[in-house]
């Protein structure tokens, strides 16, 4: 396979968009992820795939508290939205400068809270761009069918307008809910709340699940994936990965790991299929949580395949 071309760039460079933030959901460790990647080689890795890298690290400094829920709204259960509001727009116009800039974001995170900066900004400056959102959950719960109140469950309905403006944290208030419900698919669903697959369903949002992957195979659903966000054949594409989409045989380390996901090569063919059709303009890879692990194997296996999974898309080849 030939190097892939990236269409929407003029040169080969990425930004490491560092996301150390783990406010969307209450375990501890996850903010560690761009860290231990960067540990293991993943900036050097991709000098040697031809990309001139640079680090941004938006939340350096952040002086809102992890755990802050000044900005919450009474009656609902949505937790630390100031902290989360704060977070994602720092990390929204380092995304945004990174793709005025003509360089690739690749947004390490991070609990998937994050996404609401990563995609509103691709969408702001491609309103064409279609998503793939790569996970076992479809993080489309609203401020009403939350029953955990973690925002990293819910960052889908807020890009896409689904919350009553009235329930809206003031520090989410500069979102732009620019994701429209055709621009958006998901492959390596298998645990979703009754809420979540009936707005699914009643917004006709193209969903690809284990069951898909198992009847029609891994390059069949990322086709239908694909053709189902292009109004044409030159949109571009943005890719949110959740390493929890794989199997957690292979990506033990994450917070919400649910049996029976991707092997770790239909994960990583998902993303050397993206490479390949040139029209990749953004990845945000979220949910490694080192400390969650019984032994060193498990952080290891954990951050290599979310190593890979960057790697992949930024054109690394098996041959
Ligand atoms: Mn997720």
């Amino acid at each position: 396979m030939e190097a892939p071309h990236y269409k929407f760039l003029n040169e080969r460079k990425v930004s490491l968009v560092l996301a150390p933030f783990s406010g969307g959901q209450k375990k501890q460790g996850v903010e560690k992820g761009p860290q231990y990647m960067l540990k293991h080689g993943l900036e050097s890795n991709l000098n040697e795939l031809g990309w001139e890298t640079k680090l941004l690290d938006p939340l350096q400094g952040l002086d809102v508290e992890l755990q802050d829920d000044s900005d919450d709204i009474k009656g609902s259960n949505i937790k630390n939205s100031k902290s989360v509001g704060v977070a994602t727009q720092l990390i929204h116009n380092s995304v945004k400068e990174t793709l005025n800039d003509n360089r690739f974001p690749l947004t390490l995170g991070g609990d998937h809270s994050i996404a609401m900066g990563t995609v509103s900004a691709v969408v702001e400056k491609y309103p064409n761009a279609g998503v793939l959102w790569i996970d076992a959950h479809a993080d489309i719960n609203t401020v009403d069918s939350t029953e955990s109140g973690n925002l990293h469950g819910c960052p889908v309905s807020f890009l896409m307008g689904l919350n009553p403006e009235e329930k809206i944290p003031s520090s989410l208030k500069w979102l732009p809910k620019n994701l429209k419900p055709n621009k958006i698919a998901y492959i390596g669903l298998r645990d979703l709340d009754d809420a979540e697959k009936k707005i699914l369903k009643d917004l006709n949002i193209s969903a690809f699940s284990m069951y898909h992957v198992d009847r029609y195979g891994i390059n069949k659903v990322i086709e239908m994936a694909i053709e189902s966000i292009s109004t044409s054949e030159n949109d571009p594409i943005m890719c949110s990965y959740d390493v929890d989409a794989v199997d957690p045989l292979y990506v033990p380390a994450t917070g919400t790991p649910v049996r029976g996901g991707l092997t770790l090569r239909e994960g990583l063919f998902i993303v050397e299929r993206l490479a390949e059709t040139g029209r990749l303009v953004a990845l945000d890879v979220v949910e490694c949580n080192p400390d969650l692990s019984h032994n060193d194997i498990h952080v290891v296996d954990t951050i290599s395949a979310g190593c890979a999974i960057a790697r992949c898309a930024l054109g690394e080849t098996l041959l």
